[in-house]
């Protein structure tokens, strides 16, 4: 499961305040705004320089683990891209060097060499001085840039070395820095018929908290943008490999194939993409639609080769463009009547793949992680887009645009039941006292930022559960038999399945769209089931419902997986407790084979309240693991692959991973 798992290190009483912090570097006449945590105004003092950078790089790039490193990736690819975009480029080449640092290649303009006002040349300039970059433009304007949108000056602060090779006029160039400082002055160092640039840097191991690359995740990241930039060839070589290992993406149906390629899994309604592309004051804009049999829309917004997580007025100018495109034409072929009420939103969405692509000359990125998109024109401007490009579609495709409606349709009678079953339980609620399930055991502090909830495998766990643990904090809901598999049920199913009805009323938070994280009665939600193949079908389930339909616990690491020990080793008075084979070969290496006695737990249900709270529940002596998603599309994709319709990508998971799913039962 393509979870990382970590180790926890959250403190939920401190509260970490982020604020929005304005810094305008004066000096260059523009402004960035970031997001600082701990700090307020007043602190932050207004530094010039690349010192800058190296005195606060989370503020240029993020962070400073490995996604922060990676960033230094993008940062540089970028550029590249945007020579690209101005149809100066066609290839871009990513080398992982042996030793860690990178090599980016591209055959665009080359970054001028002439004399700035300065008295140093351009390319010095554009890796010396932040924000740089755009000043050289000249014609074709800068998209990209990132999502701190910050330039390469800042990779070369954060380098160790950085040397930059341009190939423009007939020579080649090469200049060096370390650390950002200029160690080797422009020179040239010989002719060429190309032309291009060569960026070759090695992050500063003091800085970051790794300087390792993980191939997959540079694979991701140029596979997206090789689609989100029609006619890019994107190389990526790792030479760390005793044979190195090359991938090229490069793909002529860009966002199209975009579209087929989150869809590999699933069961397809339209074979073809539907897409359309317009242009408005500046802002491309370019849609591509795939429905399938799902009951989940996976809709990808991108705005400057930025994900937008956090959506935006362009997915709410699609969003109502679709609607009311959809039951237009559903009136129209008489299959809404005129007494029949509209299909809503989430009732056209069902099932729908999209992905949404806008270039946008002056982006207003705001939200947590700066990626919503704020401006506000460009919800006219996408909604007038789709609206023409459906029209135009389902005018010409009646039999592709009738099952759409058609699968709306049904979408909108699940959700009717779906209200009458959550009418239901609201007013059961209300009529008994207490509203909270009978087989909860909940805890009596009630402040969320101090609780958490064991979501316990089994009657008889969770009765050791209730009897070991720290009743003032802890909740215990034991779950019996199997968790609906919410990847094939509609809402209305889901609300009528005991086990998922008992969780969504213990956590108070709701469900769907209703979902409100500060209305969650716990902190923590801790997944514990045994080390088998059941409690692994068991922890899968619980985590598909709420990746599905709670995914903020999700997204805000609220959901943890307990860690039972696997073996008890006794010997005279004394015993210890191993959480892996591998665990266990070592303390009896530690302490020798002879008179001792080792019990492998079966289950939970072997351990007696005292030794479930030692071992697995106490916190300060039990490991818990943090879910957290790394990509939303690479988790999409896996729960489609494990809990959907489709049976031969399961097969295939299965045997890909056989040696990391061993414990999974499907
Ligand atoms: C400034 C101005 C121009 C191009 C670039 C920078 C540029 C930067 C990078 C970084 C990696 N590859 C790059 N390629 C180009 C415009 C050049 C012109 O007007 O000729």
């Amino acid at each position: 499961m393509n979870f990382s798992e970590k180790e926890q290190d959250v403190t939920w009483n401190e509260d970490i305040k982020q604020e929005e912090v304005k810094i305008t570097h004066e000096a260059m006449g523009n402004e960035t705004t970031v997001v600082k945590n701990k700090y307020n105004a007043k602190q932050i003092q207004v530094l010039e320089g690349l010192e800058a950078v190296r005195k606060r790089p989370g503020m240029y790039i993020g962070d400073q683990s490995i996604h922060g490193l990676h960033h230094l990736v993008s940062e540089v690819v970028d550029n590249s891209i945007d020579e690209a975009l101005a149809g100066y480029c066609t290839h871009i080449e990513v080398i992982i060097e042996k030793d860690e640092s990178i090599t980016v290649v591209d055959n665009g303009r080359g970054i001028p060499v002439d004399m700035h006002d300065s008295g140093k040349p351009a390319v010095e300039v554009v890796l010396t001085v932040l924000h740089a970059g755009g000043k050289f433009g000249g014609d074709g304007y800068k998209v990209s840039g990132g999502l701190h949108g910050v330039g390469v000056s800042v990779v070369n602060a954060l380098s160790d070395s950085m040397e930059v090779e341009v190939r423009r006029s007939g020579k080649i160039y090469s200049i060096a820095f370390q650390r950002g400082v200029t160690v080797s002055s422009l020179h040239e160092i010989g002719t060429t018929t190309e032309t291009g640039t060569t960026v070759h840097f090695k992050p500063d191991a003091t800085i970051f908290t790794t300087t390792i690359f993980e191939f997959d995740i540079l694979k991701r990241r140029l596979r997206e943008l090789a689609y989100l930039n029609r006619g890019i060839h994107i190389t990526l070589i790792d030479k760390r490999p005793e044979t190195p290992v090359e991938e090229v993406f490069f793909d002529e149906g860009g966002i199209s194939s975009y579209v087929r390629y989150l869809n590999r899994n699933k069961d397809i309604i339209n074979e073809e993409p539907i897409y359309f592309h317009g242009e408005k004051d500046a802002t491309i804009v370019e849609i591509a639609l795939q429905y399938t049999t799902s009951y989940t829309e996976s809709i990808y917004g991108y705005v400057n080769n930025i994900h937008t997580e956090e959506g935006g007025t362009h997915l709410a100018g699609f969003k109502s463009a679709l609607t009311r495109a959809v039951n237009d034409f559903a009136r129209r072929l008489g299959m809404l009547k005129d007494n029949n009420a509209s299909l809503s939103g989430e009732d056209v969405r069902e099932g729908v793949t999209c992905v949404i692509n806008l270039k946008v000359k002056e982006p207003q990125f705001e939200g947590q992680t700066k990626t919503k998109l704020g401006n506000s024109e460009v919800r006219g401007i996408v909604d007038s887009i789709v609206t023409e490009g459906l029209d135009e579609f389902f005018e010409e495709n009646p039999a592709v645009t009738k099952k759409i409606i058609e699968k709306g349709l049904t979408a909108s009678r699940a959700r009717e039941a779906a209200r009458r079953a959550r009418d239901l339980t609201r007013r059961k609620n209300a009529l008994e006292i207490s509203s909270l399930p009978g087989k909860l055991a909940d805890c009596s502090v009630k402040d969320p930022m101090q609780t958490e909830i064991y979501l316990v495998e089994g009657d008889s766990a969770g009765g050791s559960a209730k009897q070991g643990r720290d009743r003032r904090f802890q909740a215990i809901l034991p779950l019996r038999g199997k968790i609906l598999n919410v990847e094939k049920a509609r809402l209305d199913k889901i609300f009528n399945n005991e086990e998922i009805r008992t969780m969504i009323t213990a956590f108070g938070s709701g469900i769907g769209e209703d979902f409100d994280l500060s209305k969650s009665r716990y902190g923590k939600i801790i997944i514990m089931t045994d080390a088998d193949v059941d409690g692994a079908h068991i922890r899968t389930l619980l985590l598909t419902f709420f990746y599905r339909y709670m995914k903020p616990l999700i997204e805000n690491g609220r959901v943890f997986i307990a860690q039972p020990p696997l073996y008890l080793i006794k010997k005279k008075n004394k015993h210890w407790y191993t959480y892996s084979d591998e665990e266990l070969t070592a303390k009896l290496d530690e302490i020798g084979r002879t008179g001792i006695s080792v019990q492998r737990y079966k289950g939970l249900g072997e351990m007696n309240p005292e030794q479930l709270w030692e071992t697995t529940m106490d916190p300060k002596a039990r490991t818990v693991l943090k879910v957290e998603i790394e990509e939303a599309e690479e988790a999409d994709s896996i729960f489609s692959i494990l809990m959907g319709d489709k049976v031969e990508p399961r097969r295939k998971f299965i045997e890909d991973h056989a040696g990391l799913v061993r414990n999974l039962d499907i």
